[in-house]
């Protein structure tokens, strides 16, 4: 595959998507500044304290007693906790849970010193695993034991590792959904399964870092009649779409939110006519997810409806959505895809991009990008960088083969500093974490 980079929109960079836009169409847009708006000045801090000047500030340095704003503003409201959160000796606050899980949350390690070297959970090769990546969904010991024994039964009756049937029986095998085998008394797991397959790839393996034709056949590209391939989505049921929230947030000029100016093309390699596209439709309706926060990119998942559905067929399949008890194994090889850009500030890729990424564990992945790594998110990528996701795959899909048969919607491609940087994966939407949010708006259709 090379050093493949794939191509995305950021949502939170939108200069650069107006820059982008400009680039692409030659269309005389006004840039739109960050200084002039509110929402967009605190959008130019991703991730980041800002002052009030509009200075950054990493959030390391938030209550860590030196003022880095010359307002102070980083260094107040620093004295008390809400409930729930620790007290760190430099006068953070943080989640309690972050409290000896062998995993310095506070900046001065404070929360760790009485743990006595505690480890939360160790796996049978002894590699320790902290408290908040057991159970979930993320299997980081090789005998799999951080996600079997979870006893906590938050998950409706059903322990966060086992499957649930419909019957709400549960299953404590580890991904039993669409695996060919009947695990559920009612058979439940093995319904709706007409999914994660590429009828056209069955004979043939493709190298390198183009797609082959049919090769991801769930892959969409969504675009604005102005502006061209602006975000990518998947394919989940013959009507709807899984994309990220952050491809819907208006800018003071264009009307991202407006279903009305969207189009889903599907079955398409190469990109430069819309007529390679298989199937065409229009999006009868956005669903964003209301616990999205464009600072932190938390909840950055959108549902789309088409406005009438597709028929399948060798270059339109859906990919299947994991049941929330489904694992992604750390260290799994797992695929990535789009029409990005090919580098950063490059130009977007004319035929569709695969590139090979590895999940890695989340608490590693919070080190290198200073706990900015909500639950809610997956990182993937190759930490010697070189492969990654990158503008205008947003939205996109992250799949994982599942016991070599069926391909399965790990993550939503989100963000991540810069694309390909060494040490700084892609970060993903967990799409583990919103099965119930996805069953509930699409009425139990997906
Ligand atoms: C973006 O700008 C973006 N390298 C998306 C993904 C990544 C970086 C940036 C991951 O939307």
């Amino acid at each position: 595959m090379g050093n493949l980079l794939l191509r995305l929109k950021c949502r939170h960079l939108r200069r650069q998507i107006v820059n982008f836009h400009r680039r692409r169409l030659s269309v005389s847009l006004s840039l739109i500044s960050p200084f002039l708006n509110p929402r967009s000045l605190s959008s130019v801090c991703p991730r980041q304290f800002r002052c009030g000047d509009g200075r950054c500030v990493p959030l390391r340095k938030v209550c860590d007693g030196v003022r880095d704003c010359s307002d102070g503003r980083d260094e107040a409201k620093c004295s008390t906790c809400r409930p729930g959160e620790v007290y760190c000796g430099n006068g953070q606050c943080r989640p309690h849970s972050s409290q000896c899980n062998s995993q310095s949350k506070c900046g001065d390690s404070s929360e760790e010193a009485d743990c006595a070297g505690h480890c939360y959970h160790m796996c049978h090769n002894k590699v320790c695993v902290s408290k908040s990546s057991v159970c979930d969904g993320v299997i980081d010991c090789k005998d799999r034991s951080d996600e079997i024994n979870c006893t906590k039964a938050f998950h409706k009756g059903c322990s966060p590792s086992s499957y649930k049937c419909a019957n709400g029986k549960c299953v404590n095998k580890i991904n039993p959904e669409c695996d060919g085998i009947k695990d559920c008394s009612d058979g439940s797991d093995e319904t709706r399964c007409g999914c994660g397959t590429r009828p056209r790839k069955r004979a043939k393996i493709v190298g390198g870092s183009d797609a082959g034709t049919g090769a991801w056949p769930w892959q969409v590209s969504l675009q604005m009649e102005r502006y061209g391939h602006v975000c990518g989505a998947t394919l989940v049921t013959s009507r709807w779409l899984i994309s990220a929230a952050h491809c819907f947030q208006d800018s003071d000029t264009i009307k991202y939110s407006d279903a009305r100016s969207w189009r889903a093309y599907m079955g398409v390699r190469v990109m430069n006519t819309a007529s390679n596209a298989a199937a065409t439709r229009q999006i009868r309706r956005i669903i964003l997810h209301s616990q999205y926060d464009q600072f932190t990119s938390d909840y950055d998942i959108a549902l789309l409806e088409l406005s009438t559905p597709v028929y399948f067929n060798d270059l339109v399949q859906p990919v299947c959505v994991p049941a929330s008890s489904h694992a992604f194994t750390t260290g799994t090889s797992c695929h990535v895809t789009g029409w990005g850009v090919l580098m950063e500030d490059g130009e977007l890729a004319s035929l569709l991009q695969e590139a090979t990424v590895k999940i890695i564990n989340r608490n590693n992945c919070n080190k290198l990008y200073e706990d900015a790594v909500t639950p809610r998110m997956l990182c993937a990528g190759n930490l010697q960088g070189g492969v990654d996701a990158c503008q205008g795959d947003s939205g996109g899909p992250l799949v994982c083969l599942e016991r070599g048969r069926r391909w399965f919607l790990a993550g939503i491609v989100s963000w991540g500093e810069g694309c390909a940087r060494q040490n700084r994966p892609g970060v993903y939407t967990q799409v583990t974490k919103f099965t119930d949010w996805i069953h509930l708006q699409t009425k139990g259709q997906v």
